[in-house]
This record gives structure tokens, sequence and C-alpha cells, in this order.
């Protein structure tokens, strides 16, 4: 699936279920992880139903820029910039994602193990 399909993470954009939103623009939302991996835990998603950066295009080149500003504006507004996070995207099986709906998750307040599980 490259583009179009719909998931948790669809209705969440569309408000249908809640989330804790931290940023939001046109074409960018970020919320709380409902499953916080560390103190702070923030994923950034693009609205447009992209799956994963494996189906991300040429077209989605500015969008991919802006997803990783903005997520390094939302770590320095949190206070995370001094310590240092970390920003992983999760691709398929072996790379652990569940939700088919790229995202950047955002890993602060905590040091990160390396190299990761
Ligand atoms: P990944 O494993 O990379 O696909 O991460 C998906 C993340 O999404 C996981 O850390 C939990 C989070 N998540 C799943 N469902 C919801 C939800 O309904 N609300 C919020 N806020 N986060 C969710």
């Amino acid at each position: 699936m490259a583009h179009g399909g719909d998931t948790i993470f669809g209705k969440i954009i569309r408000k249908e279920i809640p989330a804790e939103v931290v940023h939001e623009t046109e074409t960018v939302l970020a919320f709380r992880d409902i499953s916080p991996a560390a103190p702070s835990h923030i994923l950034i998603i693009p609205k447009k139903p992209i799956s994963s950066v494996a189906s991300a295009t040429q077209e989605d080149k500015e969008l991919l820029g802006e997803l990783l500003l903005e997520a390094a504006a939302i770590a320095r507004r949190e206070g995370l910039e001094e310590d240092g996070y970390r920003i992983v995207t999760n691709i398929g099986r072996n790379g652990g994602q569940t939700v088919f709906h790229l995202h950047l998750h955002i890993l602060g307040g905590r040091p990160c193990l390396w190299p990761p599980g």
C-alpha cells in the first residue's frame, strides 16, 4: 500500500478519536503516544496517509523535510534539546511497525540505548 490506507492515525487526524495534540499545521500533526516508551514520547505524522518512509515518493520530499524540522522544533519546545533525544521511524515487521501510517517517534527524558533492541 503506497498511499491512502486508513488507520487509527487517520481517525486521530479527523478528530474521530481523541489524542493529546501538541502541534498541528495544515500538513502535519503531533500528539503524545498512548503508551509512552520514555518520559517524553511524541509522534509526528503527515496528514497525508503514507504507510511508511518505504512508500514515500519524490512527491513527498518537502513533506518529509517538514516532518523532521517540525520534530526538532517540538523537541526544543519540550525542553529535550539540551540533554538530547531520539527520532525513530519503524518500517514493516522487522522494524517493529504496528501502525501503517508514517510516523516519527520523538523520545526524550531518559538516555536511549544503542544499538536499539
Ligand atoms: P509503531 O510501532 O512504530 O508503528 O508505533 C505506533 C505507536 O502508536 C505506538 O508507540 C503506540 C502508538 N499508538 C497506537 N495507537 C494509538 C492511539 O490510538 N493513540 C495514540 N496517541 N497513540 C497510539
